[in-house]
C-alpha cells in the first residue's frame, strides 16, 4: 500500500450531531419542520423570503449556542500534527471545525455566520438577524441573504476541492448520508485518483458500497479513534 501523504475529509451534519445540531434527514431532522423546497432554494426565497430569513436566523443562533465535540477536536489535532496535505471540506455552515482549532477548512456550502449582499456581492462576518432586512454595511441595500447554497446553485470552491481530491491519497467521509451531490460523488472521484477511501458513520450511508472501508459508530467515539490510529 502507498504511503499516505494527502488526506482529504468530507464532513457532514453527522459530526455535529452530538453538538445538539440537528442532521437534515433523520426522522427529527430539520427538514421535518420544513419542506426542502421551501427553505433550501432559491425559488423558496423569492417565494417567501421571510419564511427563509426566519429560518436561518434560527440555525445561526443554533449554531453560536453549540460548542465543539471531540470529533471536531480530532480533526482540529490532525490538522495541527499531521504534516502532508490536508483538507477538511465539510458541508456544515456551522464553524464548529474552527472552532475547535482546525485550519484547513472549506465550507462547500456555505456559512451560518456570513450575510452575502445581493446588490454588491460583498460578505459580512454576521451573528444577528436578517429577518429585519438590515442594510448591507458595505453599500447600504436591504439585499442581504444567507451565504448558503441552495439546491440547484454552484457549491463553493469546486476547483480547489476536485484539485485536492485528484492529489488524495485518503479520503475519509465523516457523517454524511450521501444524498446530495456533487459532495456524494467525491468518494468516485478520489477512488478514480487511486486515493483509499474510509467511510465514518453512525449508519451505512447511500454510497457506503463504494467506499474501501466502513466504520460505525458516534462520531465523537469513531473519529477520535482513527485520527489517533493515523497519527500513531
Ligand atoms: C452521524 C451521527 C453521529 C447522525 N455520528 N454520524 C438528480 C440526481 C443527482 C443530482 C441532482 C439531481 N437533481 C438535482 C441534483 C443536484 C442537487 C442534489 O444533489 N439533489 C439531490 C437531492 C438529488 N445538488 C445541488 O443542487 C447542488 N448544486 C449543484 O449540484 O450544482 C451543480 C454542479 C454540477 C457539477 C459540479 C458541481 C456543481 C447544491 C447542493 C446544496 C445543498 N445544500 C444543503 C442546504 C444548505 C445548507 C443548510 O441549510 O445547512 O446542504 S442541502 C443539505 O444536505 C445541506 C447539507 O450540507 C447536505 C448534506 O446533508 P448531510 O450532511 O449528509 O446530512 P444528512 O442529514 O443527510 O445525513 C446525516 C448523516 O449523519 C447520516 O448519514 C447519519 O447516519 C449521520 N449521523 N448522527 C456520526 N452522532
Amino acid at each position: 500500500m502507498t504511503a499516505i501523504r494527502n488526506i482529504v475529509i468530507l464532513t457532514g451534519a453527522g459530526i455535529s450531531a452530538e453538538s445538539g445540531l440537528r442532521t437534515f434527514r433523520a426522522e427529527d431532522g430539520l427538514w421535518e419542520d420544513h419542506r426542502v423546497e421551501d427553505v433550501a432554494t432559491p425559488h423558496a426565497f423569492r417565494r417567501d423570503p421571510e419564511l427563509v430569513q426566519r429560518f436561518y436566523d434560527l440555525r445561526r443562533e443554533n449554531v453560536l449556542a453549540a460548542q465543539p465535540n471531540p470529533a471536531h477536536q480530532a480533526l482540529a489535532r490532525l490538522d495541527r500534527e499531521w504534516p502532508g496535505e490536508l483538507l477538511i471540506v465539510t458541508q456544515n455552515i456551522d464553524d464548529l471545525h474552527e472552532r475547535a482549532g482546525a485550519q484547513r477548512v472549506l465550507h462547500m456550502h456555505g456559512e451560518a455566520l456570513s450575510a452575502w449582499c445581493t446588490a454588491c456581492d460583498a460578505r459580512h462576518h454576521w451573528t444577528g438577524t436578517l429577518l429585519d432586512s438590515p442594510p448591507c454595511p458595505a453599500c447600504g441595500a436591504a439585499a442581504l441573504r444567507p451565504d448558503i447554497v441552495w439546491f440547484g446553485e454552484m457549491p463553493y470552491e469546486m476547483e480547489r476541492i476536485f484539485a485536492a481530491l485528484a492529489r488524495a491519497d485518503l479520503f475519509v467521509s465523516i457523517g454524511t448520508s450521501g444524498a446530495v451531490y456533487p459532495a456524494a460523488g467525491f468518494v468516485q472521484q478520489a477512488a478514480g485518483h487511486g486515493a483509499r477511501t474510509l467511510e465514518l458513520n453512525l449508519e451505512r450511508s447511500l454510497g457506503s458500497s463504494m467506499f474501501d472501508e466502513t466504520r460505525l459508530g458516534p462520531a465523537s467515539e469513531i473519529v477520535p479513534a482513527w485520527v489517533e490510529e493515523v497519527l500513531r
